[in-house]
């Protein structure tokens, strides 16, 4: 369509990573006409544009694989537990070409408006390149780790030497050999590109705020109990995933810890540190560990030991240690060395909560205490998470000409993580109130795609044009947020979670703790009991369910 003329289309959605290439296929087979809007210059999402040193995915591969087709997981086998972010993008591009996803993406192509035309009952999106696009539904599918964060330090367009970003890593790679680099920021993209810099770089300098918890990968072949009860039953594996808290098959744990004597929960805890995984750590030592916090400051002593025997210098080894947040509250890290890598002669920890970054120079980083002249400054800081990526498309106006950015001026109100009120037609895949990033993102994103296909499905054959959340639903998911939200041990520490890593953004925690089992059931009864909690419309119907 020659831009100008818009491209018609039952479905538009936004993004083609995991979310974006599996809402495309299931959208197809329901026979809807859609078009992918993707920024990037491929599939792949998160996975396109992470490409810094050691990024890797922290949920065991087999784990974070589509389920929905039997036989793309027959033709498909990792090669590692943890797999690496090339392998990962080819799994991506693998499935893209199994299903002849890219004929209906467009790449390079940016969606800078969403305006909701009453009338018409269709969105009208605004691209950067190209026809812009009329669709019935408008589906984000932009992912919660996807919008970086600006480097919030004063003299960076000073600074006379290389910067990178670890969530915009260049596609060709980065020679870092012999070079003297800082790294600012150690959540996973620091942890994990940390030790890998170091073994490049001729002197590496880490800055770091807030000290994160980390566990060794113990990376290699996917176990095999795993695999043994994988293929034992695949479908009942995939089953329990998707009932259990987490996205991924393990059992509830009912043992609490005062029940254990310290001998029997050293035991448990050695045990989780050797197994390499983070949902069996947070979710099997025992049963109060992510709800109370003395139950969690038990593990934590636990891991404070192993930083202590691990790093030599004692000043580093503190600096190392979390002291302010519960295990779990802020993600936890898989590392690879990461702990060790301070034992390197060639590796200096700065902490910056006792000398913070006063500016970058021309020649490096100046701090309260000293001036660190560096080649190259590696930002792993993070992202505007959850909402960042959607709000990036700004505006996207509903009904009444009300835009998102101000309905949520007090933070993210949503039904189900999934729908607006006063936004009719529009979806989010791992939006804010979904508990997408507490998390097996490929099981959450699967949920949220099924339901949201099937709705569409379900309306269509009905004869509804429209559906739309009432502000009372709203109002009790959030509730209910809310309370699920004094349950887990989220709510006390400062995160992407919560909001706190973005200078000026609204505070609150944005996902739901409720667990993806719980939430799938939640869905599943909205469907059940009539849709309850929306209002659908069409031609000849206006029902409030
Ligand atoms: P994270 O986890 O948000 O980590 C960002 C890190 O950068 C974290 O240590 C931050 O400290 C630090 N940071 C952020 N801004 C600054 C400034 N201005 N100055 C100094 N330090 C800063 O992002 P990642 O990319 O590592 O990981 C994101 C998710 O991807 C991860 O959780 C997994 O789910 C996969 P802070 O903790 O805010 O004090």
């Amino acid at each position: 369509a020659a831009s100008g003329t818009a491209q018609q289309v039952d479905v538009a959605v936004v993004g083609a990573g995991f979310a974006g290439l599996y809402l495309l296929h299931r959208l197809r087979q329901a026979g809807f006409t859609t078009v992918a809007l993707e920024e990037a210059g491929d599939v792949g999402g998160t996975w396109y544009w992470n490409r810094y040193p050691g990024a890797r995915c922290d949920i065991q591969t087999i784990d974070y694989s589509y389920t929905f087709d039997p036989e793309l997981e027959a033709a498909w086998a990792w090669s590692e537990k943890y797999a690496t972010q090339p392998e990962i993008l080819r799994y991506l591009g693998f499935v893209a070409d199994r299903y002849e996803l890219r004929r209906d993406i467009r790449f390079g192509t940016k969606v800078t408006e969403a305006k909701w035309n009453e009338a018409a009952e269709r969105w009208q999106l605004t691209t950067d390149n190209g026809a812009p696009v009329s669709c019935r539904h408008y589906i984000m599918a932009t992912g919660c780790l996807s919008a970086p964060k600006p480097p919030e330090i004063d003299g960076v367009k000073d600074f006379k030497g290389e910067v990178y970003f670890t969530g915009r890593w260049p596609h060709d790679g980065v020679n870092l050999a012999g070079k003297r680099v800082a790294v600012i920021g150690t959540g996973s993209s620091g942890i994990q590109s940390i030790p890998l810099i170091a073994e490049q770089a001729a002197h590496l300098t880490v800055f770091q705020r807030t000290p994160n918890f980390a566990l060794p990968a113990h990376n290699g072949p996917a176990p095999s109990d795993r695999m043994s009860l994988l293929q034992g039953d695949r479908a009942a594996y995939r089953e329990q995933a998707r009932q259990s808290m987490a996205g991924v098959p393990y059992p509830q744990q009912t043992a609490v810890s005062w029940q254990l004597s310290d001998a029997e929960r050293r035991a448990r805890f050695e045990e989780a540190w050797g197994k390499g995984d983070l949902v069996y750590i947070l979710t099997q030592l025992w049963a109060d560990q992510a709800v109370d916090v003395d139950g969690n400051k038990l593990i934590c002593d636990l891991i404070r030991e192993k930083i202590s025997a691990t790093v030599k210098d004692p000043e580093t080894a503190a600096a190392l240690m979390p002291h302010d947040h519960p295990f779990g509250a802020k993600r936890p890290c898989l590392d690879t060395n990461y702990y060790a890598t301070y034992n390197r002669p060639n590796v200096t920890l700065v902490n910056l909560r006792q000398e913070p970054i006063k500016a970058i120079t021309a020649t490096g980083i100046t701090t309260a205490r000293r001036s660190v002249d560096v080649d190259v400054i590696v930002f792993a800081t993070g992202f505007d998470a959850m909402t960042g990526a959607i709000r990036a498309v700004h505006p996207i106006t509903g009904r009444g000409g009300k835009s998102l950015s101000d309905v949520w001026a007090q933070g993210p109100q949503t039904y189900l993580g999934l729908t607006v009120e006063g936004f009719p037609n529009f979806f989010m895949i791992t939006g804010p109130g979904s508990p997408s990033v507490l998390s097996n993102m490929a099981v959450s994103i699967e949920q949220h795609v099924d339901w949201v296909v099937d709705r569409l499905r379900a309306l269509r054959d009905a004869g509804f044009t429209t559906i739309e959340p009432t502000e009372t639903a709203q109002a009790g998911w959030g509730q209910h947020m809310a309370d699920c939200s004094m349950l887990t041990l989220h709510r006390l520490a400062n995160t992407w979670y919560t909001g706190a890593n973005v200078p000026g953004k609204v505070q609150g925690l944005m996902p739901y703790t409720g667990g993806v089992g719980p939430y799938r059931s939640i869905c599943d009864e909205v469907v059940s009991r009539g849709m309850l909690g929306f209002k659908l419309t069409g031609p000849k119907v206006a029902a409030q369910c």
